[in-house]
């Protein structure tokens, strides 16, 4: 594989550090904690780490809050711990990504800082100041300069009590969104890339980066409930996101003597935007997130629930198979330290756990794009089970709780809503063995260990040879050896079935037939299984024998979780 190519059969692993391995008994997870674990992700086979952060941050919200780029926490260690992670991974031939997260700083920043301390600052403009909303008093509800809501509830702008101006935060009041109108913050964070990369990191993860570029006339969103706007088509994909980007690949990636990983995490890209943003002649970035298939089980916001639904999958999961099918990139996640556990949301955590896992992991890496596996996906982790609103510690679920209480929602329904979708269902300890807190840390840890560690954890996982641990391990192993699964066309099956996925993956004279029984019940798919009949069973989740597993040749027969990939010439 040429150096340009490696990443084009890469699997990435995301850690999330404060949850991953504590070395020192304080309750977070640091740096030593994951050089500790890496024969984990060795065995695993997966190729790049992305780092959620490490920086120095208040913590207001885990880390995403950055008051400096060019350091470590020291809740997390310091450079030379993070020199030594990545030495580590490169002797083991692994590669670094790091967390970017350049749409706002933290407020403790000392660029905010600054900014804040004069409307005369020369760093004034690299935040969003603007004075109350005209024919208003400032400090008044509906003085902000505009009606957006915050991500996190509440208005997206707070007032200066000093100059009286307001400035934008899209995230929490503690997360000031910079001014990428001003060259003088591009600049900054170009400078800060290249010293990243000088320092032998391999890649970055762009946090929410499609919404650095906004509309600078702040026009008002559309009001949906209660009083504040939706701000987000003022934000999202905004006039000058392309060239902004592409000013970043020249001032920081181009030119460099191996090939940097890039992922934009892109809230509200469509496919058409994400075909000029993955088109690598275009030189932007190698792929983003999209949020769309995460949205199929809830209606306008993630708090409103609605039962998973396996065509409303297909229909978005094929639209971005096809859409980036000539040009461009798909990565492809079920989970990261936003979402739920996949195996709660659209497997079964109870009975079906194991099985539910392993076809969830069969049906993503069969797909065409880059892979990413959150820790603990390969070993079926599960949603915890939070009760009462005590028990959270994600700001976006806290504010939404209390926000939405206050609009008079029954707050039982807001807790079960928490229940199922909160971010800390990701933020749970990673969980290495049956041990109290599951060998995770010595102390206490910073938020509970889910009480199934003793039976769902790495120890387990890695004796089992049937385990997700497995699973996960074989289908990055058939990505590494087989063209088919990186390089091969997509052609989805099936379209309007309501219980079995189905697809087919094609390059030269090769086609892998994938399917999957997303129900507890014995199903007979319903597919032309003509020229399959000498086809080879490449993986599948249920050990053969005793009437069950696919028996070859196979007639179309799944048992409930089943998934299998079939091989023909
Ligand atoms: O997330 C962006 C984002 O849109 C999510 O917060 C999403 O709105 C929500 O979690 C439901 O899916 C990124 C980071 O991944 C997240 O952890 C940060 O809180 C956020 O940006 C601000 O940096």
């Amino acid at each position: 594989r040429t150096d340009e190519d490696w990443w084009r059969t890469a699997v990435v692993y995301q850690v999330y550090p404060r949850s991953f391995a504590d070395s020192d008994g304080d309750g977070i997870g640091d740096l030593r904690g994951l050089i500790g674990r890496l024969d984990h992700l060795e065995q695993l086979g997966v190729d790049v780490v992305w780092l959620s952060p490490i920086y120095p941050s208040p913590q207001d919200d885990a880390g995403y809050d950055i008051s400096d780029y060019q350091d470590v926490d020291p809740t997390f260690g310091t450079l030379a711990d993070l020199d030594e992670l990545l030495a580590a991974l490169h002797r083991r031939g692994m590669r670094l990504m790091m967390d970017l997260v350049v749409n706002h700083t933290s407020d403790e920043h000392p660029w905010f800082v600054e900014s804040r301390s004069s409307p005369d600052s020369p760093k004034r403009d690299w935040y969003w100041w603007r004075p109350p909303r005209k024919g208003t008093v400032g400090g008044t509800p509906g003085a902000e300069p505009t009606n957006w809501e915050s991500f996190f509830s509440g208005p997206a702008w707070t007032r200066d009590e000093e100059s009286g101006d307001y400035y934008l935060h899209l995230f929490s009041r503690k997360q000031p969104d910079l001014n990428w109108e001003n060259p003088e913050v591009r600049d900054a964070v170009y400078s800060m890339m290249r010293w990243w990369l000088d320092r032998g990191v391999d890649g970055f993860r762009m946090d929410v980066i499609n919404l650095i570029s906004k509309d600078v006339d702040l026009p008002d969103g559309i009001v949906r409930a209660g009083v504040l706007g939706d701000g987000t088509p003022h934000v999202m994909n905004g006039p000058r996101i392309h060239e902004f980007l592409a000013e970043m690949h020249r001032e920081v990636l181009h030119g460099r003597d191996r090939k940097i990983l890039t992922v934009g995490e892109m809230p509200g890209v469509t496919i058409e935007e994400a075909q000029l943003f993955t088109d690598p002649d275009r030189r932007e970035v190698d792929m983003v997130f999209t949020f769309e298939h995460m949205g199929v089980d809830h209606a306008h916001t993630k708090w409103d629930l609605l039962p998973f639904d396996l065509v409303a999958l297909r229909t978005v999961l094929g639209r971005w198979q096809e859409g980036l099918a000539e040009v461009g990139w798909n990565s492809l996640y079920w989970n990261n330290h936003d979402q739920p556990r996949v195996v709660s949301r659209f497997g079964d955590a109870g009975r079906w756990r194991e099985r539910s896992a392993t076809l969830l992991g069969t049906v993503l890496h069969l797909h065409r794009g880059t892979p990413y596996v959150y820790q603990g996906e390969e070993l079926g982790m599960t949603n915890y089970p939070f009760v009462g609103i005590e028990d959270f510690r994600d700001i976006e679920s806290l504010n939404h709780h209390r926000a939405a209480v206050e609009l008079g929602a029954d707050p039982e329904q807001v807790l079960a809503a928490l229940r199922s979708r909160s971010r800390d269902n990701a933020r749970t300890p990673m969980q290495w063995d049956a041990s109290p807190h599951a060998g995770f840390t010595t102390g206490t840890p910073w938020l509970p260990v889910n009480p199934d560690h003793t039976e769902v954890n790495a120890e387990a996982a890695t004796a089992d040879h049937g385990s997700v641990f497995h699973h996960y391990r074989r289908l990055i192993e058939l990505r590494h050896t087989d063209p088919v699964v990186a390089h091969g066309d997509f052609t989805m099956l099936l379209a309007d079935d309501g219980t079995v996925y189905a697809f087919t993956r094609s390059l030269d004279d090769v086609e892998l037939l994938v399917a999957a029984n997303f129900s507890g019940e014995r199903v007979r798919a319903d597919l032309d299984l003509t020229g399959w009949a000498d086809a080879e069973l490449v993986l599948g989740n249920v050990e053969p024998g005793a009437g069950a597993g696919p028996g070859m040749p196979w007639e179309g027969n799944l048992e409930p979780w089943e998934a299998l990939v079939l091989r023909r010439r």
